[in-house]
């Protein structure tokens, strides 16, 4: 039998309500130690979807610490699978922390990170790609990232996965009949059959790979890098993308030093923005080192906001900057061509004709300019991270592991593919296929092994 678990559920700062989960066969018998319904009947005695108020006992003598209220779960019908109880009381740090105690103290172990979630797993209550969800539900900063990760949540993933692995179980099973049996009158599936199917579920796998990239970009969000040289308003840049005045914005060239970072939503995208010092030939050893990493981050960059003053013609050091930045070839660029409030003086046909994506704006302009930049900004970038059209309620990848298992069920099928094209016999096709499968049970998590489980876990916090 499993050790029932207790985890503080909130977290951890001071708060209204804080929740302690305890899950287990015996998660009735500590939290009746720990709590008396002001009922007079034990929590053991509730059912399922019931709450109890009550005092919680677990002051110094074991007397009475707070009230609070008790939610009954009975198994199997709880998040874990298992039976549970939450105890809410006052959201106090020491209150909180004396309730898990009493409940370490009467028979209760501490949970680890992911636990309940990783019981509600093992107990079939969700597959492992649902589980991985919930991680990415609570991480979610933006619109569309919760979108995601809530219908990754719903199953939208595991639901597609699971047909394609229907389809191919039957393939499978037929196959096996077929080598088994020869002689005997299996229903036949003919080799087009075959290849029409593993084709067909190559295609969605393929197009799920595909879409994984710009998933990431929406869960994870973009590094940012914001450059330029001295004094054209890229930290005055920063600060309007982050609505607060988080980078020193003066009139004096070489302000910024340091690399200031702020993540940002800009409509649907999360930006990991990095202001950085303005590029120039400097004496200056600080001013120096500043330069030196602004260029190190374009490197490292998956985005880059090219920021150009239009009230003054194009420099050298501007050119410096554009002969940088076309080094890399395959980093998305927006040039910003800032303070369109003054007279312009720039050539932008040229700025143009380098960048093909381009904005005009004013970052230190009136409340109007400010807010259509950011609508400026926000459009460009959408469509040159290819955001529309994507549904982020469709099934998608969302992780590494899920990524490198789908790919691994692809290949494996481009090799059923191949084998029936070469016209090798059944039982090699069944081999490459087989080996499809269980990549696709290794995505769903029904065949998994406990160091991927392990490794899925980890990353959840303490309590859920
Ligand atoms: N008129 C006008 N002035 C602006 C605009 N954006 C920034 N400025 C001004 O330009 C000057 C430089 O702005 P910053 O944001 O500090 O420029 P920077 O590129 O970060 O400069 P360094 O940190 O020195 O590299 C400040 O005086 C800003 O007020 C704008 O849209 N219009
Ligand atoms: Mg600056």
């Amino acid at each position: 039998m499993k050790e029932t678990i207790a985890a503080i559920a909130t977290p951890q700062a001071a708060g209204g309500i804080s929740v302690i989960r305890i899950s287990g066969s015996d998660a009735f018998v500590v939290a009746d130690s720990v709590f008396r319904p002001v009922s007079g009947r034990k929590l053991a005695e509730y059912k399922g979807y019931t709450a109890a108020y009550g005092h919680i006992l677990c002051g110094n003598d074991g007397g009475e610490l707070d009230d609070g209220v008790a939610t009954v779960f009975r198994a199997p019908h709880s998040y874990t699978g298992e039976n549970v109880v939450e105890i809410s009381c006052h959201g106090g740090l020491l209150i909180t922390r004396k309730v898990l105690r009493a409940c370490l103290d009467n028979g209760a172990r501490l949970a680890g990170p992911g636990e309940f979630t990783r019981r509600a797993f093992l107990n079939g209550k969700m597959s492992l790609t649902q589980a991985e969800a919930v991680a990415d539900l609570i991480s979610a900063g933006s619109e569309r990232s919760l979108r995601a990760a809530h219908s990754a949540m719903d199953g939208a993933l595991y639901r597609k996965i699971r047909l394609i692995t229907e389809s191919l179980l039957a393939v499978s099973s037929h196959l096996a009949a077929y080598i088994d049996y020869p002689e005997e009158d299996v229903d036949e599936l003919t080799v087009q059959d075959i290849d029409r199917i593993c084709r067909d579920s190559l295609g969605q796998l393929r197009q799920l790979l595909a879409n994984f990239e710009r998933g990431r970009l929406i869960r994870e969000g973009v590094d940012t890098v914001i450059i330029g040289k001295p004094n054209v308003g890229k930290s005055t840049l920063m600060n309007l993308l982050s609505g607060c005045a988080r980078s020193i914005v003066t009139n004096i060239p070489g302000t910024t030093r340091d690399v200031v970072e702020e993540t940002v939503n800009l409509g649907d995208v999360v930006l990991r923005l990095a202001d950085t010092a303005g590029i120039r030939e400097t004496d200056n050893p600080v001013e120096k080192i500043g330069v030196d990493i602004a260029l190190s981050r374009l490197e490292t960059a998956g985005l880059v906001l090219a920021v150009f003053d239009l009230s003054e013609p194009l420099s050298e050091e501007d050119r410096k900057i554009i002969g940088r930045i076309r080094e890399m070839p395959r980093l998305p660029v927006v040039a910003v061509l800032n303070k369109t409030d003054l007279p312009a003086v720039l050539d932008t046909e040229e700025i143009i004709g380098i960048f093909p994506h381009s904005v005009q704006l004013s970052a230190g302009g009136s409340m109007e300019e400010q807010e259509q930049a950011i609508e400026t900004l926000n459009q460009v970038i959408g469509g040159m991270l290819m955001l529309d059209g994507f549904d982020p309620s469709a099934a998608s990848l969302a992780n590494e592991r899920q990524r490198s298992a789908a790919a691994q069920a692809a290949d494996c099928l481009q090799e059923v593919v191949q084998t029936i094209e070469a016209g090798y016999t059944l039982d090699a096709v069944d081999v490459a296929l087989e080996s499809a499968l269980s990549a696709l049970f290794e995505l769903s998590g029904e065949k998994v092994s406990d160091t991927v489980i392990d490794q899925v876990f980890e990353k959840f916090c303490v309590g859920k």
